[in-house]
């Protein structure tokens, strides 16, 4: 079956900031969209994503430029092309960029295009996306981690931390998984209402009280594991986002809110007492992306705890930086980001970078988010260990669970985890 349009438009994310919608329709006349996200906390290397700068229009956040992209450049290249060829398509976009971060077409408008063209595949042959990309007997489901209470440049709260996240590793199944994180949810919000805090939500609906301290947070939730009737650090552990790269400046680490000042060694001291104190079994971008010797020191100070150490903006999705990271022995798990690298074929190198090296993988939304849920699928599709979907809370994040669960549903024999 082969592309006989492809049109792309301006639509909104969950921020109220512009994004592309991508729409492809084939010679049956049947179309399929999908939409590209946009984060808040973006690592260095990230690919680009083209926004039009005209201070007149959504403070300069405006996306017409990249819908130009796909209309007038990508549009009349790919008309044509045999709608399975997946890797081909992307092939294509990225030679028509020629650059090395996509900074000429946008990935933002390249991806909105990979994107559609692999959900307007799976239609053509009637498989669900899961099941193109992950074979007829895909078969496991990613373990969530909720990301329940924010922080960082998610929230407008005192906590420097970006997410607090509650990890089902003890669940049954993905539906049970999201049972239990939802029951956590509701248990933390009726605490928080008991205690006096906020149950105001940050950007990707988890709480965003003001509280004492990081401990404080940690605390609290181990509170609402235990009170919703699970064990914390056996039926529900916790994950850490740092996200360090947004406190680093010339060899230090400033913490915005709290205005505290440390060097690698005392932020990983720092992170390495939270995790002793609390289950944490996870902790994301605890050291800076530019910053390669504190991942060294974090390396070596949280190496025996037997915690995930997760590169997000360090890896960038990116299957050559993965390769020269895992050659160092950093990290050990690599956060997958699409449109951190522009084309599902090159977010699916980087997952095989990571096996390869005996990484996990964690599929992963931005804190920007629409209501596509095309992360789900691929989640399934290409066996993530994990997926990162936010809060179980607000439509944008309950649409990629919701997913999950009609996958899971509708598997003859689905397993819950690694
Ligand atoms: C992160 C993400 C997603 P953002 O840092 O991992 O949770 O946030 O999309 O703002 O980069
Ligand atoms: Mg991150």
């Amino acid at each position: 079956m082969k592309i006989k349009a492809i049109r792309a438009r301006e639509i909104l994310d969950s921020r109220a900031t512009p994004t592309v919608e991508c729409e492809i329709t084939l010679e049956d006349g049947r179309a399929y969209s999908a939409s590209v996200p946009a984060g808040a906390s973006k690592g260095q290397h990230e690919a680009l994503e083209l926004r039009d700068g005209d201070p007149r229009r959504y403070g300069g956040k405006g996306t017409l430029a990249a819908v130009n992209a796909v209309n007038s450049i990508i549009a009349p290249t790919l008309i044509g092309h045999e709608i399975t060829d997946l890797t081909g398509i992307d092939r294509t976009m990225i030679a028509l960029d020629g650059t090395r971060n996509k900074s000429n077409l946008g990935a933002n408008s390249i991806l909105s295009v990979s994107f559609a063209a692999a959900r307007a595949a799976s239609g053509s042959v009637g498989v669900p996306l899961y099941a193109l990309v992950g074979g007829a007997y895909a078969d496991r489901m990613p373990i969530p981690m909720m990301n329940i209470l924010n922080g960082g440049a998610h929230a407008t709260n005192n906590i420097d931390i970006q997410e607090f996240m509650i990890i089902p590793c003890g669940a049954d199944s993905l539906a049970e998984a999201v049972r239990m994180g939802a029951e956590v949810y509701h248990t933390l919000r009726s605490l928080l209402i008991k205690h006096g805090y906020s149950t105001g939500v940050g950007d990707e609906g988890g709480f965003a009280p003001t509280l004492a301290s990081e401990a404080k947070a940690l605390s609290i939730i181990c509170e609402a594991i235990e009170k919703a009737g699970y064990r914390a650090g056996t039926d529900i552990a916790l994950g850490l986002d740092v996200a360090a790269s947004e406190w680093y400046s010339d060899g230090v680490y400033t913490l915005p809110k709290r205005g505290e000042r440390m060097n690698s060694e005392q932020l990983c001291d720092y992170i390495l007492s939270l995790v002793r104190d609390y289950p944490i079994i996870s902790v994301e971008d605890g050291a800076a992306d530019v910053d390669l010797d504190g991942w060294v020191t974090l390396g070596r100070k949280l190496g025996d705890t037997g915690c995930l150490l997760v590169g997000d903006d360090l890896f960038v999705t990116d299957a050559d930086r993965v390769a020269e990271g895992a050659l160092r022995g950093i990290a050990s798990a690599v956060l997958v980001k699409p449109n951190q690298i522009g084309t599902v074929t090159e977010a699916y190198a980087a997952i095989r970078t990571a096996s390869h090296f005996g990484y996990k993988s964690i599929m992963s939304h931005r804190s920007g988010e629409t209501e596509d849920t095309v992360i789900a699928d691929l989640a399934v599709g290409f066996a993530t260990h994990y997926i990162k979907t936010g809060a179980p809370s607000r439509s944008e994040r309950v649409a990629k669970y919701n997913r999950l669960m009609r996958i899971e549903s509708s598997l003859f024999s689905p397993k819950y985890g690694f």
